[in-house]
Parts: C-alpha cells; sequence; structure tokens
C-alpha cells in the first residue's frame, strides 16, 4: 500500500464516569488518532497513550513527537506490502509501542479495505461475537463500588474486574465477592506493589478470582515468578509482555498463567497475534485487554479476540460504557449473553465520525507525500 498521507489528531474525550486505577484517576481520555490515504482509501488507527505517563511511559506528547519526527518519515511515500514489513521498516525505533500499534492499525484497516475482507477475516478470527467483561475503577467507598458493580451486572456484564490498590484491595474483593459468590470475579494493581507489600493480597487467593493482574512492578518480570509460586490463582500479566519475546520469558519463568493482549502495548495487532498464536501453542489462555478506546480501538480489539487463544472475556465494554459521543457513527452493544458482535463490513469495520474526531482534537498534524 503506497502510504500518501497521513492526518494525526490528539483527541481529548470526556468518559461519561471517571475512571481511577493505582495511579490516578482521570475524567477524560486521550488519544491520537490517525487518518492515512494510501490508493484512494482512508484507514483509521489509534495509538493508545494517556495524557500522563501513569500506565506506560508513552504520552500522548510522546506519541505525536515519535510519529511526526521518527515513524512517518519512514512511511510516508513508501510503498508498504503488509504489517511484517511495516514491522520491519520502522525496526530503528526502539520502544515506543503505542505510536507504532497506531500506524499498525490503519495499515490493517487499509489492507482489508483493499481486499474486501473484516479484520477478523484477516486475522483468521473463528467467531462472530467475543466474551466481553467490565472493568471497574477503584470508588469513594467500598459501598460505592458495590453499587457499581450492581448496576454493569444489571446490565448483563458477567464477568466484573475490580482495579485495586494498597489499601483498597482485600476489603473491596471482598465485598463484590460476598455480593456476588459466584461471578467470575478478577482484580488488577496495575503495578502497585512491590514483592514484599504483595505478602498483603494473600488472602485473595481464597477469593476463586479467574486472576490477579499485574500485581508487580510494570517491567518485572522475576519477581512475579516469585510471587506466582505462593498463589493458586493465575497471575495475568499486562504491562510487563511488551512484545512476543517479552512473552516468552514470562512463560519459560512460569511468572504468569494467563496474558492480557493489548495490541497497543506490544507494538501492533501483528505482535498481539504473534503474542496469542504462542500461548495458544502452549495452551495459555489469553484476553483482549483494553485501554479505554474509541470505536476505532474498540473495533480492532474485537477482531483481536476472535482468534483461537482468546479463551477468557476481554476488557472490551459496550461504547456507552466509555463515552456519550464517540468518534464512530457505529457503537457498541452488549449482547444478552455479555458477548459483544464483532464488525463484519472490510476493514475496522465502522465508519469513522471525521467531525466529531475534529471536534475532540487539539492540534491536528498533516504530512504528506
Ligand atoms: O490496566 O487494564 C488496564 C484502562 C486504562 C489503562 C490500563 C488499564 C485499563 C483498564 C480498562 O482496565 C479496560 C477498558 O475497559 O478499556
Ligand atoms: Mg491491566
Amino acid at each position: 500500500m503506497k502510504i500518501d498521507k497521513v492526518t494525526l489528531f490528539p483527541v481529548k474525550m470526556p468518559l461519561v464516569a471517571h475512571f481511577e486505577t493505582s495511579f490516578g484517576r482521570i475524567y477524560d481520555r486521550e488519544c491520537v488518532l490517525l487518518r492515512v490515504e494510501s490508493e484512494g482509501l482512508v484507514g483509521w488507527g489509534e495509538c493508545v497513550a494517556d495524557a500522563d505517563p501513569g500506565y506506560s511511559y508513552e504520552t500522548t506528547g510522546t506519541v505525536m513527537h515519535i510519529l511526526k519526527d521518527f515513524l512517518l518519515p519512514l512511511v510516508v511515500g513508501r510503498n508498504i506490502t503488509d504489517a511484517a514489513d511495516y514491522q520491519n521498516r520502522i525496526s530503528s525505533i526502539r520502544g515506543h509501542h503505542f505510536a507504532k500499534a497506531g500506524f499498525e492499525m490503519a495499515l490493517w484497516d487499509l489492507m482489508g479495505q483493499r481486499e474486501g475482507k473484516s479484520l477478523s477475516q484477516l486475522f483468521g478470527g473463528i467467531r462472530d461475537k467475543v466474551e466481553v467483561g467490565v472493568s471497574i475503577g477503584i470508588q469513594d467507598s467500598t459501598a460505592e463500588l458495590v453499587k457499581r458493580v450492581d448496576e454493569f451486572t444489571a446490565l448483563g456484564y458477567k464477568r466484573i474486574k475490580i482495579k485495586i490498590k494498597p489499601g483498597r484491595d482485600i476489603s473491596e474483593a471482598e465485598a463484590v465477592r460476598k455480593a456476588y459468590p459466584n461471578i467470575k470475579l478478577q482484580v488488577d494493581a496495575n503495578s502497585a506493589y512491590t514483592l514484599d507489600m504483595a505478602k498483603s493480597l494473600l488472602p485473595l487467593d481464597e477469593m476463586n478470582l479467574l486472576l490477579i493482574e499485574q500485581p508487580l512492578f510494570d517491567d518485572d518480570i522475576w519477581d512475579h515468578r516469585l510471587f506466582q509460586k505462593q498463589l493458586k490463582t493465575a497471575i495475568c500479566l499486562d504491562e510487563s509482555v511488551i512484545s512476543p519475546r517479552h512473552a516468552r520469558y514470562a512463560i519459560e519463568m512460569e511468572a504468569c498463567k494467563v496474558i492480557n493482549i493489548k495490541p497497543g502495548r506490544v507494538g501492533g495487532l501483528s505482535q498481539g497475534i504473534e503474542i496469542a498464536q504462542m500461548c495458544h501453542k502452549i495452551g495459555m489462555p489469553v484476553w483482549c485487554g483494553g485501554s479505554l478506546e474509541t470505536g476505532i480501538g474498540r473495533a480492532t480489539n474485537l477482531a483481536i479476540a476472535t482468534l483461537p487463544g482468546f479463551t477468557m472475556p476481554g476488557d472490551i465494554s459496550a461504547s456507552d460504557r466509555y463515552y456519550k459521543q464517540d468518534v464512530t457513527h457505529d457503537r457498541f452493544t452488549l449482547n444478552a449473553d455479555s458477548t459483544i458482535t464483532v464488525p463484519t463490513a472490510p476493514g475496522i469495520g465502522v465508519t469513522v465520525d471525521e467531525a466529531a474526531v475534529k471536534e475532540f482534537s487539539f492540534g491536528e498534524y498533516q504530512t504528506s507525500a
């Protein structure tokens, strides 16, 4: 695909409700959207950065910088044959996976449109609906958290994830477990504990959780191995698995029993697919994580989650859970069986509301061949 023109839109979108993790609370979500023109087609991608370097070192600002000054000059005006060719061309850039993944997403959209195939078809997906859950942030009180869980279970979500942090962990999980003795429940610490502090999490091991997500440092694999040895419950790595290579390290070290795949974090859909295939081969379950995506990233997350290895519910909730106004005309809704239907139209399979993109944008940038 000859890359003719790229427009970057850093956007700031109000969330329907604040979202709090162990690294902070947000009321709006920032990300960078890419509009890529190629051979008369328009493809869209989403870089899942945020305003602050809380989840990752990448921010809206670093994504704009890396794309403008380093990545786009390597691809604009070039003929890119596929995702492998793209990854090869940008391999001189270290890190910055959100930036890399955003352009790759737009490339997949273009390739799908050219071939008249949906992303799920291009990836070799095997389902038309994906089992999903909801990720609930830290609330002002435990009672408030249980109320939020009540609301989401009433909407039909059959898998609940709650965010935890030191001092707001056992009490929160216990309260939700007591209110819902049989619900699929998991917790996410977003790297808030040291191995030493993690001893305080041992009571979680008696609460029949699906998994404990990223309890230790964001760049750690070894200490997770040591903590996993102390638990019956599966540790799931999120932040630490930044590439297929890191997934292999985690598997070989027995640092986890499950992996959360986020295409952005691992540097692109192609890299997420590689991890999924690696895990599927050895029978390690994976699921698709989320980063409060717009309709663009949500569509591609659904597509990758149709691959055979994705056997656990994803953090891919309905559009209403995040945004009153999205940047796609299409909105995703929850089916009665706690699934979301995967787009079938060519490419990402959703249509972008360009007026909404412009409305949320705070400084677009354009470059062409
Ligand atoms: O750690 O999984 C995470 C959101 C932003 C950053 C990190 C995470 C999350 C979520 C939300 O848990 C998942 C979603 O609903 O998109
Ligand atoms: Mg996580």
